[in-house]
C-alpha cells in the first residue's frame, strides 16, 4: 500500500466505478508474476510451455478482434482541438469521460482489479517517470512486470509525488466472480484508447493488447511523455537505443526511429558482419532524451523488455533475440509445434509439417494461409538479452552521437542520407514515410508519411512538435548535438527484390555513420543530404552487384521531384503551425533540386 493520499482517492473512485471483486495492490515479486502466469492458464487464456524448451514462458492467443493497435479508436482528448492537431483523432475531454464513465460503471465485475505502480526508467533515475496502471487483466499485470519496473518499490520512490494515471479494463465483466471466463476477454465492438494529456491520465477500454493495454508503453511513454517532453523541454521518442564500438574500442550510441515492425529490434540487437566491430543494445523500441551537464543529449530506455514483433526473427535474421527469448517469455498469437513449441514465419527455412494456427485450427504447409498472426509477439526481460550494453540501465542515461531515421520505402529513399544540419534533419524526420505494417490494424503496404515514426504515438499537434525539434536543436551547442541520417534499407529492384541484404549487413551503414560522427569517412554532397563518398561505405566481404549499389546511393532526382507535391499537401495539413524552418528547408530543397536537373 502506499501514504499517497491522491493514489489512494484515486484508485477508491476507480474502484467504486469499475465495480471489482476485489482490488490487488501488485508487489512486483516473482510470485506474482507467477501467480498471474497461473491465472491465465486457469482461465484458458495461455498455455505452458514446455518447461524443458523453454523454462517459465506461457503461449497465448488472443481474440481475432484484438491483435493490435487500434489507430482509429485512439483518441488524444485535449482541451483544445487544435492541441491534438491534424494527425491525431480527437475528442472533447469532458464529453469523452462521460462515454468512458458509462462503459467503466461495472467493468470490472466478476474480476480483480490490479493496481500496477510502475517506473518508466530504472527506478530513481532523473530521467524516469512513474505512473500507476488499473487493469483487470492478469495478462496486462504480467507484461507489465516485464515491460516496465513495478511493485512496492516505485510506491517507495513516488512517496507523495506525481504520477501517471491509467485505467484499463478488457470490457468483458463477468457476472459473478466464479462465471467461466473466455480465454481472451476483449470487448469485440467497442474500443476506446483515450489520453489525457493535460491531466496525464489515460483510459482504456476494449482492448487487451500490446500498446492498447500496457499504458506505460505507447500511451504513457510516447503519447503522454512527448507532452511533458515538450513543456520540460527533453524528447520522448520512438526509438531504439544502440552502441557501436569500433576494432579500437571506441563507442558511440546511436538511437533510430522506424515505425513499428520495421526492424527496430533487429537493428538494435544486430551481430555485425564487419569483423572486429560490436553493436550491443539498450533499448528497441522508446528513447527519453535529455541535456546532460555536458550539454550533449542522454538517452535511456524506459522500458524494461522487449515486445517485439515474433515473425521474421530467426537464428539468421536475429540471432540474439532468439537467444532472448529462451525462457520467461510471453509469446502471443504464434503458431504451436506437435510437441509444444512456438513457431512462426521465416523461423526456419522449411516450416514444420504441422501445427496449430494461431486461431487454434490445424495448419499445414499446403494449408494457403500465414500460421502465426503477422503481428505475433514475444514479450522478454531486456536483462536476458545477449548483447545487452552492461550500461543500459545506467540512470544518467548514454550520450548519443547519431539520430537515424527510417521507414520501409521501395523507391526513392538511398540507402543512407546524412543531414546537413539539425534543422535539415529535422525536415528529413518531419517528410519520413513508410509502407504500413500489421503492427496496426487497417491496410498494410499502403505509403503514408510518418514523421519521426510518430504518427500514431505524437501526443499533441504535429506541427508543434516539429517545432520543439528545431527549439531543442536551436538552444544547443551545435557541435554537441547528435548528427542526423536518413537510412532505408528496404529499397527494390525492377524485379520487385529488395537491394539490400540487410539485418547484420546494416553494419556497414552503421560504420559509416560512426566514422562521419568521428570525422574519418567522407561524404559527396547532394541536393538531398550527404551520401557516402565512392568507396566510403566499407563492402569488404560482400557482393553486392555494383548496379544494385548504384542503385542504392543513386539521388533519385526525378523520385524526388515528383514527391515535392506529396511533401507540400503533407504540410499543409499543419498550417501555421508548420515551422519557417521546415518551410525554409522544403524551399532550399527545391531549389537544388531544380539547380541540378537543369545540369542534367
Ligand atoms: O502494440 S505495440 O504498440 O506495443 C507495438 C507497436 O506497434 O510498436
Ligand atoms: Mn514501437
Amino acid at each position: 500500500m502506499t501514504t499517497n493520499s491522491k493514489l489512494k482517492t484515486w484508485v477508491e473512485e476507480m474502484a467504486a466505478m469499475c465495480q471489482p471483486d476485489k482490488v490487488l495492490w501488485c508487489d512486483g515479486t516473482q510470485g506474482e508474476y507467477q501467480e498471474m502466469l497461473r491465472l491465465m492458464i486457469q482461465s484458458g487464456t495461455a498455455i505452458p510451455m514446455d518447461p524443458q524448451k523453454r523454462p517459465n514462458s506461457v503461449f497465448v492467443r488472443s481474440d481475432p478482434a484484438d491483435v493490435a493497435r487500434v489507430e482509429e479508436f485512439t483518441f488524444i482528448c485535449s482541451n483544445s482541438k487544435d492541441d491534438a492537431g491534424p494527425t491525431n483523432n480527437w475528442r472533447d475531454p469532458a464529453e469523452s469521460k462521460k462515454t468512458l464513465a458509462g462503459l467503466f460503471q461495472g467493468a470490472m465485475k466478476g474480476r480483480t482489479m490490479y493496481v500496477i505502480p510502475y517506473s518508466m526508467g530504472p527506478i530513481g533515475s532523473p530521467i524516469a517517470k512513474i505512473g500507476v496502471e488499473l487493469t483487470d487483466s492478469p495478462y496486462v499485470v504480467a507484461s507489465m512486470h516485464v515491460m516496465a519496473r513495478v511493485g512496492t518499490k516505485v510506491l517507495d520512490v513516488l512517496g507523495d509525488g506525481e504520477f501517471v494515471r491509467g485505467l484499463h479494463s478488457v470490457g468483458a465483466p463477468l457476472k459473478e466472480a466464479n462465471t467461466p471466463d473466455s480465454p481472451w476477454p476483449c470487448n469485440a465492438s467497442t474500443k476506446y484508447i483515450c489520453h489525457f494529456p493535460e491531466t496525464r491520465e489515460i483510459w482504456s477500454y476494449g482492448s487487451g493488447y500490446g500498446g492498447n493495454a500496457l499504458l506505460g508503453k505507447k500511451c504513457h511513454a510516447l503519447r503522454i511523455a512527448s507532452v511533458q517532453a515538450r513543456d520540460e523541454g527533453w524528447l520522448a521518442e520512438h526509438m531504439l537505443i544502440l552502441s557501436i564500438t569500433d576494432p579500437a574500442g571506441k563507442k558511440i550510441y546511436v538511437a533510430a526511429a522506424f515505425p513499428s515492425a520495421c526492424g527496430k529490434t533487429n537493428l538494435a540487437m544486430l551481430t555485425p558482419t564487419l569483423p572486429g566491430w560490436k553493436v550491443e543494445t539498450v533499448g528497441d523500441d522508446i528513447a527519453w532524451m535529455k541535456f546532460g551537464a555536458d550539454g550533449r543529449l542522454h538517452a535511456i530506455n524506459p522500458e524494461a523488455g522487449f515486445f517485439g514483433v515474433a515473425p521474421g526473427t530467426s537464428m539468421k535474421s536475429n540471432p540474439n533475440a532468439m537467444k532472448t527469448i529462451g525462457s520467461n517469455t510471453v509469446f502471443t498469437n504464434c503458431a504451436l509445434t506437435a510437441d509444444g513449441d512456438v513457431w512462426w514465419e521465416e523461423m526456419t527455412d522449411t516450416p514444420p509439417a504441422e501445427l496449430t494456427d494461431w486461431l487454434r485450427r490445424p495448419w499445414t504447409p499446403a494449408s494457403g494461409r500465414k500460421a502465426a498472426h503477422p503481428n505475433a509477439r514475444f514479450c522478454v526481460p531486456a536483462s536476458q538479452c545477449p548483447c545487452i550494453a552492461p550500461e543500459w540501465e545506467d540512470p544518467k542515461g548514454v550520450p548519443i552521437s547519431a539520430i537515424l531515421f527510417g521507414g520501409r520505402r521501395a523507391t526513392v529513399m538511398p540507402l543512407v542520407n546524412e543531414a546537413m544540419s539539425w534543422q535539415h534533419g529535422t525536415f528529413l524526420g518531419s517528410i519520413m514515410s513508410s509502407e504500413t505494417t500489421a503492427a496496426a490494424t487497417g491496410a498494410v503496404g499502403a505509403l503514408r508519411f510518418d514523421p519521426f515514426a510518430m504518427l500514431p504515438f505524437c501526443g499533441y499537434h504535429m506541427g508543434d512538435y516539429f517545432a520543439h525539434w528545431l527549439k531543442i536543436g536551436a538552444g544547443a551547442d551545435g557541435a554537441k548535438l547528435p548528427r542526423i541520417f536518413y537510412v532505408n534499407w528496404f529499397r527494390k529492384g525492377a524485379d520487385g527484390k529488395f537491394l539490400w541484404p540487410g539485418y547484420g549487413e546494416n553494419s556497414r551503414v552503421l560504420k559509416w555513420v560512426f566514422e562521419r560522427v568521428t570525422g574519418s569517412a567522407n561524404a559527396v554532397e547532394t541536393p538531398i543530404g550527404r551520401l557516402p563518398e565512392q568507396g566510403a561505405l566499407d563492402m569488404s566481404g560482400l557482393s553486392v552487384p555494383a548496379a544494385s549499389m548504384d542503385e542504392l546511393l543513386r539521388v533519385d532526382l526525378d523520385g524526388w521531384t515528383h514527391q515535392l507535391g506529396e511533401i507540400h499537401k503533407h504540410y499543409e495539413k499543419f498550417g501555421a503551425k508548420l515551422p519557417q524552418g521546415l518551410k525554409a528547408e522544403l524551399q532550399a530543397l527545391e531549389q537544388r533540386l531544380q539547380a541540378a536537373g537543369s545540369r542534367v
